[in-house]
């Protein structure tokens, strides 16, 4: 990229940046510069291999620069840029790594009058414990995050070329105005670095410091380290800063007021309500922003093993999903039961608070919806990022069309590749004003036309409970009736529940008709085991010789028991036992023992009822006697992968003949060798390979199993105790 990169300061970060450019080949030549002072320093980089050489003068050190680097601390960059001003060259790049921009552009200011165009202010957001070039690392930037802060002038051809020197070294570049950039790291990181110096501080002078520094466990050992950091660059940084940083302090001595009153007030509800919260979006933070792009979790399998004894599988994904909305909606308290505690749910949960909804829980699946009434939902602050499930962006795109304020709905990776127009499409139909990007993906901008849409009568080019649950969520708010009419049933979950909260909806024959003229009264929700979840235990066992399980209250609405029928035409031993009603739907326990199967033809008929289900069914093909043939399934291409394409690469790298077809595969069973497989991400797929192992003749390794959290988070702790041998990798 460039013939000298010039770095003025070679300390941690610009000895870091030094390396990662050679490191990553991004220039031919990288000379240091420093005062008089750091003589010493300067040669250490030079023996390191950091730098090829240094200059005590500036003017020597900058001349035949394609790119200045500086990286001295900020409150330095005043003295640096009149340095600089003799010997600034148009034909030079100049950029920093300053950790406040406001600061660095005054100072820019003041000794040039405007900004130059050629200097780029930017900011890497990594760091370590150490400091100094002897900590400098190459991969120091390597995923993390680097925002440049462009001005007006800023030459977008300089822009460009910062951009790509901190893409070489790896960072993930993002772009933001220097206001925006100071308040959101005066949050994230200056505030914290501010309470983590107090802190010690405030326990370091204590009489009894030996005592609390002795015994000080994890917590305070994370909460404190950034407190290792340099003094003097932190005191620079947050005087810089101190504009925004200032307003942050007074919130967080309110919160900790508020706080000390609820503890001596013995409020521990509240507490724990504040905790919770803390706690879930935390959770959802690191999975937004870090979890996906850093965890990276494999699933080993050694082949063999039986499934025995007794197991409650997690509650209910879609029902989850829809005991949130609704109760949300509705007037008064919802308690909720069996509500599952896993990542695509609480996406939904954090969504609804987002938009003001008061949800205490979940404890032990536990939670108490404070509804708000159908029209009590309010703005929300920020984009309402829905992680990996289709599921709440469907149906939020038709709850959210007919609001009075506008919204914007994100997913991750694969969410934001699965295709929305089956929902915009419609809901525009109906008056809606949804903007997705050209491929008709999210991100979805939904502009708010409450009052304005208008009920239509739809027919369902396919068979989708969530694009028939988005249009009857629309038509609580539309003029009119909206009817949807279905090719084939889909799970009624939408339904029955606004049925159980007193909402008029009807369905005659594969029509279903709602309208405005309702309002959902609280009701308390009892969500069954998650069938979907269960039916890797259904085929578990039917595969396993010696097995014998009995999964307890499972959801058996006949809109989702697909998966039985299909495993009893294959000859599997499912017995349905206890069958009772719970909260307007059916229950029952399933008693499942080891049978040998057969391959059949699936009848097209069953399958939107299993059509979650498919990935397991396909190992149970693998291992049945015969061919297995699915059609009619076209479906399984937009999941959360591929489901067709990614369980046929799959199983052919188990030696499996399984043959891709455009709705469905066709599998000759046999028998399950090893190897090492990729889930691509979906949590079913991961499941479902991991289930393989039963009866695989050698081990299986499962890469990319992190999404398993959206669904099933206990599944690995769960397999284990009835009976696969299934190590968990973390890295
Ligand atoms: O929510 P998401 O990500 O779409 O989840 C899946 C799953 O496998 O968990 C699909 F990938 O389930 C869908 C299901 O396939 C959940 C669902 C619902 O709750 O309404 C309906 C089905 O999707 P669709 O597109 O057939 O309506």
């Amino acid at each position: 990229m460039f013939d000298q990169l010039t770095v003025i300061g070679v300390g941690l970060i610009g000895g870091s940046v030094a390396r990662a450019a050679r490191h990553f080949g991004l220039c031919q030549r990288i000379i240091g510069y420093g005062r008089s002072a750091d003589i010493q320093n300067l040669e250490k980089a030079k023996e390191l291999g950091v730098i090829d050489d240094y200059s005590l003068s500036l003017e020597h050190a900058v001349k035949n620069a394609d790119c200045v680097l500086i990286a001295t601390p900020v409150a330095s960059l005043l003295d640096i840029f009149a340095a600089l001003k003799p010997y600034w060259s148009q034909q030079t790049i100049y950029t920093d790594v300053g950790s406040t921009k406001g600061s660095v552009v005054k100072a820019a200011e003041q000794v040039f009058g405007t900004v130059p165009t050629n200097f780029v202010p930017a900011h890497p957001i990594a760091g370590a414990e150490q400091s100094g070039v002897e900590a400098a690392l190459y991969d120091l930037f390597l995923n993390r995050r680097l925002i440049i802060t462009p001005l007006e002038n800023t030459q977008p051809s300089a822009v460009t070329q910062v951009k790509s020197l901190w893409e070489g070294c790896g960072s993930l570049v993002s772009f933001m105005d220097v206001q925006h950039h100071d308040a959101v790291l005066a949050a994230t990181s200056h505030l914290p670095h501010l309470l983590a110096f107090a802190l010690v501080n405030m326990l370091g002078h204590k009489d009894e410091q030996s005592e609390i520094f002795k015994y000080a466990a994890g917590g305070f050992r994370d909460f404190t380290r950034i407190a290792s950091s340099d003094p003097a660059m932190w005191r620079d940084i947050c005087s810089a800063n101190k504009s925004e940083i200032i307003p942050l302090l007074q919130q967080t001595k309110a919160q900790l007021d508020a706080l000390q009153q609820l503890l001596e007030q013995d409020d521990s509800q509240q507490i724990l309500n504040l905790f919770a919260y803390a706690n879930t979006a935390r959770q959802r933070f690191l999975t937004q922003f870090e979890g996906n792009m850093s965890k990276s979790i494999t699933f080993q399998v050694l082949p063999g093993g039986k499934l025995q004894g007794e197991a409650r599988v997690p509650g209910d994904k879609s029902m989850s999903h829809r005991s949130i909305m609704l109760g949300s909606l509705a007037d008064g308290v919802t308690h909720v039961k069996g509500f599952l505690e896993a990542e695509d749910a609480l996406a939904t949960l954090q969504a609804f608070r987002d938009m003001g909804v008061e949800i205490e829980g979940p404890v032990d699946g536990c939670l108490t919806i404070h509804g708000v009434g159908k029209h009590g939902l309010k703005a929300p602050k920020n984009d309402l990022y829905l992680g990996n499930s289709g599921t709440s962006m469907r149906l939020l795109s038709g709850l959210l069309a007919g609001q009075p304020f506008n919204s914007v709905l994100t997913g991750d990776k694969s969410l934001s590749g699965r295709p929305m127009k089956r929902v915009t499409g419609p809901l525009t139909s109906m008056g809606a004003e949804i903007k997705t990007t050209e491929l008709g993906t999210a991100p979805l901008h939904i502009t708010g036309k409450a009052g304005h849409l208008t009920g239509i009568n739809y027919i369902m080019p396919m068979a989708s409970a969530q694009v028939k649950s988005c249009l009857l969520l629309a038509g609580m708010y539309a003029e009119g009736n909206t009817s949807v009419t279905e090719p084939a049933p889909t799970r009624d979950h939408t339904e029955r529940m606004l049925s159980g909260f007193s909402y008029p909806v009807t369905v005659e024959g594969s029509k279903v008709t709602i309208n405005a003229n309702g309002q959902l009264t609280a009701s308390d929700i009892d969500v069954p085991s998650d069938i979907s979840s269960a039916a890797f235990f259904l085929v578990g066992a039917s595969i396993a010789p010696g097995s014998d399980l009995l999964l307890k209250h499972v959801g058996i609405n006949p809109t989702r028991t697909g998966v039985i029928d299909i495993l009893r035409l294959m000859g599997a031993n499912i017995e349905v036992l206890n069958e009772r009603e719970v909260g307007g739907e059916p229950v029952a326990d399933l008693h499942v023992v080891y049978s040998p199967l057969k391959g059949i033809d699936i009848p097209e008929h069953l399958v939107p009822l299993a059509i979650d289900e498919f990935p397991v069914l396909f190992v149970a093909a693998a291992c049945a006697e015969g061919q297995t043939r699915l059609s009619g399934a076209e479906e399984l291409r937009v999941k959360e992968s591929d489901r067709i394409q990614v369980m046929a690469d799959g199983l052919q790298i188990l030696g499996v003949d399984a043959q891709p077809t455009a709705d469905g595969m066709v599998i000759q069973g046999g028998s399950i060798g090893g190897g090492v497989v990729i889930s691509h991400g979906d949590h079913r797929i991961a499941m479902s390979f991991s289930i393989a192992g039963l009866r695989a003749t050698a081990p299986i390794t499962v890469l990319d199993c992190a999404n398993v959290n959206t669904s099933f988070p206990e599944f690995k702790d769960l397999v284990k105790r009835l009976g696969l041998d299934l190590t968990c990798e973390e890295a």
